[in-house]
């Protein structure tokens, strides 16, 4: 990415660090289906240790892992429950009914947080003739509301009234580190509410490529088949992990800065733009922007011209996600950018 384009489409387009690149070209490696890649054993115990799991496993995306993770906690004809929202429901092309044949049930959420009487009286035990609701997905950092984090209490509710009717609790976290140094609540904590937890490598963390899964040895024995069964089991995959393993070690409380930048830009836009976005509602690193009658493909298209990238999220809607590629200095450039693109 050129010096002058300030990239806020999505914190995906973070490129590998220099030290990334090094433990990349050095890890040492072997066959990761046979279990014998020692980088990415050494990650997946590490990250094991890291969310109070028994075990990991390392998978190629946010989208396969939450993919590998339905089809193991559930039986095809099982129910879902799930914001109606989440990223799930929404950007993975149908998978849980392509790759499960599961009944997804979306449920309305207040900022992607469930409430835990709605759970309770949508769960709908076994029996001969409704369908079983076998399942309960959180989502945290909840993109679609503009990176929210679900306070810690809300979590527990929601797990407690799941478990106790017999439902298996799943949090797609794949930006659970924004919602940990937000809300100052290790890993550990959020993790300890479900069954499994996914995670990703290649967002603000910056890593290129990798999720990765957490929960009981036995979940995850039956992660790895399912994962083999759709094509994600790869082999040297010690050259990815080893970037992973910086991201993890060296990337999480920088986080914090993005989580700034995302307010600074909020109050920047606010300020061009009365009631287009509330600062107050940026908890981590994503802004959406809404510009009312104006067209956000117009938008996003002049302020292109300036170098600047943002995502025309839906007609009306325009997304931000900041993260290490763009410090103080770009998010003023956004923010310089849009008034020139939206006011008229
Ligand atoms: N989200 C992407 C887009 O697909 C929207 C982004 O730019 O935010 N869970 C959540 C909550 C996500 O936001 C994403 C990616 C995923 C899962 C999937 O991760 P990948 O893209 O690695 O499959």
């Amino acid at each position: 990415m050129p010096e002058s384009i300030v990239e806020l489409r999505s914190d995906t387009f973070t490129r590998p660090t220099p030290q990334m690149r090094r433990a990349m070209a050095e890890a040492d490696v072997g066959d990761d289906v046979f279990g014998e890649d020692p980088t990415t054993n050494a990650l997946q115990e590490r990250c094991a240790e890291l969310f109070g799991k028994e075990a990991a496993l390392f998978v190629a995306s946010g989208t396969m892992g939450n993919q590998v993770v339905i089809k193991s906690l559930t039986q095809p004809g099982d129910e879902v429950l799930i914001d109606e929202r989440a990223h799930i429901v929404t950007y993975e092309m149908g998978a849980p009914a392509a790759i499960s044949g599961v009944m997804m049930r979306g449920l309305p959420s207040r900022r992607g947080v469930l409430d835990p009487d709605v759970v309770a009286d949508s769960i709908r035990p076994p029996t001969p003739f409704a369908n079983h609701t076998a399942l309960v997905c959180v989502e945290n950092t909840h993109q679609a509301s503009g990176g929210s984090v679900w306070p810690l209490d809300a979590l527990r509710a929601v797990a407690k009234v799941a478990h106790e009717k017999g439902c298996v609790v799943y949090c797609d976290g794949a930006r659970i580190f924004n919602a940990s140094v937000a809300a100052g609540v290790p890993v550990r904590d959020y993790a300890a509410e479900g069954d499994a937890l996914s995670f990703c490598f290649s967002k603000g963390l910056g890593a290129p490529i990798g999720s990765m899964l957490v929960g009981t040895e036995e979940f995850v024995a039956r992660a790895r088949s399912v994962r083999r069964m759709l094509g994600g089991g790869m082999r040297q995959t010690g050259v990815l992990a080893a970037a992973a393993r910086v991201a993890v070690d060296t990337m999480v409380q920088r986080l914090a800065e993005d989580h700034e930048n995302a307010l600074r830009l909020a109050e920047g836009v606010a300020e061009i733009l009365a009631g287009s976005v509330d600062p107050d509602q940026v908890e981590t690193n994503i802004v959406f922007i809404d510009v009312g009658d104006r067209e956000a493909l117009d938008i996003v298209g002049k302020m292109w011209e300036d170098g600047v990238r943002m995502f025309p999220y839906s007609p009306h809607l325009i997304r931000c996600v900041t993260s290490y590629e763009v410090g103080r200095e770009g998010i003023e450039r956004a923010i310089v950018a849009f008034r020139d693109a939206a006011v008229r």
